[in-house]
């Protein structure tokens, strides 16, 4: 019993610590590609993992092309609230993605993940 309520207790204590930044906006916590990252073409899959829900209507991600052109990547369904995902065919080179998330509360966070292709 007493072990029970001191998991409780540390459970409530991380909730309420984690709730301004979860409030705040969405923070991505782990990307395929990563940063920095080599991925092998052709056929890539994009896959952002948020500390909150987003919103995949509003959400985009952007890519950057080897020869600085922009293409807007048509994201899949949610498998979970937290991703964004998308499905790409890439030639090897240096890309960028470039992703603007839409958190639940409607607050918009935005991140570049350079990678490349090999
Ligand atoms: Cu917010």
């Amino acid at each position: 019993m007493k072990k029970l309520f001191v998991g409780i207790s540390l459970g409530l204590v991380s909730l309420f610590a984690a709730s301004p930044l979860a409030l705040a906006h969405a923070l991505l916590v782990a990307s395929t590609p990563s940063i920095h990252g080599t991925v092998h073409g052709p056929g890539v899959a994009v896959d952002l993992k948020f500390n909150s829900r987003v919103d995949g209507t509003r959400s985009r991600l952007i890519l950057v092309l080897p020869n600085g052109g922009n293409q807007v990547l048509s994201l899949m369904k949610q498998s979970a609230p937290e991703e964004l995902a998308a499905r790409i065919e890439l030639e090897p080179g240096t890309y960028s993605l470039r992703w603007q998330a839409v958190a639940a509360d409607g607050h918009i966070s935005r991140g570049e993940i350079p990678f490349k292709v090999q």
